[in-house]
């Protein structure tokens, strides 16, 4: 069932898939936050690639109502250590909130 959680880690068995998770091994997101000139990067590690699932990060500048708006991203690595989702936005004040999203290109 897609969306059982049977490791109890709050990560629904599609998107263990998407990440590449055991889905029956409870698993925690790998994230980094790094403050640049001008700008914050935001970078999520997964442990494998999909060619089916695209990755994407989403910022918002409030709670409520939240604003979500999809951030470029980059890729890097993709090896058996997984690979890296990342993306840069301008610093600014209050910081936000950053979230990973994927999605399935052909449903
Ligand atoms: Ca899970």
């Amino acid at each position: 069932m897609i969306g059982a959680d049977p490791d109890g880690d709050g990560l629904a068995n599609g998107l263990e898939y998407a990440l590449g998770t055991d889905p029956l091994v409870p698993s925690q997101l790998d994230w980094r936050l790094r403050f640049l000139e001008g700008e914050v990067e935001v970078a999520f590690k997964l442990a494998g690639r999909r060619p089916e699932i695209v990755s994407f990060i989403k910022r918002t500048d409030q709670v409520s109502p939240a604003r979500w708006t999809r951030l470029p991203v980059t890729l890097t690595g993709a090896g058996p250590g997984g690979y890296e989702v990342t993306a840069r936005a301008p610093r600014q004040e209050p910081l936000g909130l950053f979230r990973l999203g994927v999605e399935w290109l052909n449903p």
